[in-house]
């Protein structure tokens, strides 16, 4: 058993949140994942404001406890996502890809925790400074939109900088990757990359297939030239991506590429031409197993590990 001040924070038992993937994230996850006593989000990337709308009520239908919403920044919904999110308030907002303090404010009137997900340290010193209630710090590991730091140069050094608590992301598969993130003064952990392959999961079936076929190097970074690096699954269209950068094509056109391409390969299937977001710990996911499994499975292997570093301890 493992019991964090997160815990206390957002009323869950386990210091687990599940990452607000795009197209994965949907709420069939996210509540499995609060009935077994994470933090379940809803992950509302680009899609329209209604869609999430249905997904706040699907969640409510399907877990009386807590869970979230991540709100892609970039999304050219995002108006409309706040705006629904201080109508059907969430217990926990989490946000990416941009800074949210002008929406700090609103949402938290509304009773709602406001987490966002940064890479980098001056983002997490101006976002304490907006009033937000914790900060998750993403390391470069992570599957999606990135930053440039390591999950284990980026945690302790955004640890040292603020004053409010600080989950780490990027990297982590099992109790292994807890308790290293809670040494590195971390509350907790945000892990997306193995819950694509959880059973309430309802990613295209082609896609968790894909996860679990890929090795250690199988993931590569996508559209750094374009200034939004993405990490990605080795596939046909990314292969296309560094051909393209390769050649020093115009930003534009690299842009151009991944429009609809996230949608296609996660709703549709299509592992070739579309965009398989995963983090570098894509290898380790073998199996396709429920929500509660994987919570269980990291919560009982955090012990053992706790135990074992307790047995390294050698009293003078
Ligand atoms: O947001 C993510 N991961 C994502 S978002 C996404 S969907 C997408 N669609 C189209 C274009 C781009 C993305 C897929 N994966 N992770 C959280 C995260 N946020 N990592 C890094 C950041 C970040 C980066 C820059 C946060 C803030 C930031 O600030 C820049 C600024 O505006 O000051």
């Amino acid at each position: 058993m493992i019991h964090t001040a997160l815990c206390d924070m957002l009323g869950i038992a386990y210091p687990i949140i599940q990452g607000g993937m795009a197209w994965v994230s949907t709420a069939e996850l996210a509540a499995a994942v609060s009935e077994a006593g994470g933090l379940g989000i809803i992950g509302s990337g680009q899609a329209p404001p209604g869609w999430l709308r249905e997904q706040i009520e699907l969640a409510r239908k399907l877990t009386s406890k807590p869970f979230g919403v991540n709100v892609m920044l970039r999304s050219p919904f995002v108006e409309d996502i706040m705006t629904i999110l201080r109508e059907e308030p969430v217990a926990v907002v989490t946000t990416g890809a941009g800074n949210p303090g002008k929406y700090v404010p609103a949402l938290r009137e509304k009773g709602t925790k406001v987490i966002p997900v940064i890479s980098s340290v001056a983002l997490a010193r101006r976002l304490t400074r907006s009033g937000v209630d914790a900060l998750i710090a993403e390391g470069m590991e992570s599957g999606g939109h990135i930053g440039d730091l390591t999950t284990m140069a980026l945690v302790p050094q955004v640890v040292d900088a603020v004053d409010i608590p600080v989950i780490a992301a990027g990297g982590v598969f099992d109790g292994r990757g807890l308790v290293a993130a809670l040494a590195l003064g971390a509350v907790g952990v945000q892990m997306g990359t193995r819950f694509i392959c959880a059973t309430e999961c309802t990613v295209h079936q082609k896609v968790k297939e894909f996860v679990l076929k890929a090795k250690d190097r199988d993931t590569m970074i996508t559209g750094a030239s374009a200034g939004h690096p993405v990490r990605v699954v080795r596939n046909k269209l990314s292969r296309i991506y560094a051909e393209m950068e390769k050649n020093g094509a115009p930003f534009e056109e690299i842009e151009k590429l991944g429009v609809g391409s996230l949608r296609l390969a996660m709703v549709e299937g299509d592992v070739d031409n579309g965009t398989v977001m995963a983090g570098q710990i894509c290898a380790m996911v073998r199996q396709i197993q429920p929500a509660r499994d994987i919570i269980v499975d990291i919560v009982n292997s955090a012990g053992k590990v706790l135990e074992h570093l307790n047995s390294l301890v050698v009293m003078e």
